[in-house]
């Protein structure tokens, strides 16, 4: 179990009822049932994103919910070679083909480095790996601590959104600032939803 996995679920812990939500938004990711979620955090939206790759296939589906102390990320890839890739949150909720460099860099609003294993790192938006297996099929599911959708200094949805990104290669959890993980093979925009 890696760390930013323990510290998720100690700050779950600390928060008491959050863990029961986290645990009923990890089994239905796509689910639109998100009351649990947002009775925790008011009104603050749930945010939805498509991941399509330069010419325009659908890759996959993510949702982005308040939960706790912060906001949880789950999702689905779908239609993806076999393999293990990168996927991170990047700071801008633009996606412009072919190589959606327009997403800008990973969101990291504290001004930290790439990366779990970087001892200045990482980023709010370092997720960890996705495999892919023969069916291409992978899902997501990560805890994000100490941001918000909107409002605030760490906000997901903030003036230029964000968006999700899903790489060619691995990351190696240190790089600064890719964690050397290639190219970009998809791209959703996280718009709000209800
Ligand atoms: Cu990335």
């Amino acid at each position: 179990m890696d760390k930013s996995v323990i510290t998720a679920i100690v700050a779950a812990l600390a928060l008491g009822g959050t863990v029961n939500a986290c645990s009923a938004a990890m089994d239905a990711p796509a689910a639109s049932g998100s009351g649990q979620a947002a009775m925790t955090a008011g009104s603050a939206p749930v945010a939805q994103a498509e991941l399509r790759d330069k010419d325009g296939a659908l890759k996959g589906r993510a949702t982005a919910r308040p939960m706790g102390d912060g906001v949880h990320v789950t999702g689905s890839l779908e239609n993806v070679a076999p393999g293990t890739y990168a996927i991170h949150v990047h700071t801008t909720g633009m996606c412009t083909p072919p190589d959606f460099t327009s997403a800008g860099s990973h969101w990291n609003p504290e001004g930290k480095q790439h990366g779990k294993e970087n001892p200045a790192g990482p980023h709010k938006g370092d997720l960890p790996n996705v495999t892919v297996g023969a069916d291409g099929r992978a899902t997501v599911s990560q805890h994000i601590m100490g941001v918000t959708m909107t409002g605030g200094d760490a906000a997901l949805l903030d003036g230029d959104g964000a968006a999700l990104v899903l790489h060619a290669g691995v990351d190696d959890y240190k790089t600064d600032p890719t964690g050397n993980a290639g190219g970009r093979m998809a791209c959703g925009v996280f718009k709000a939803g209800l």
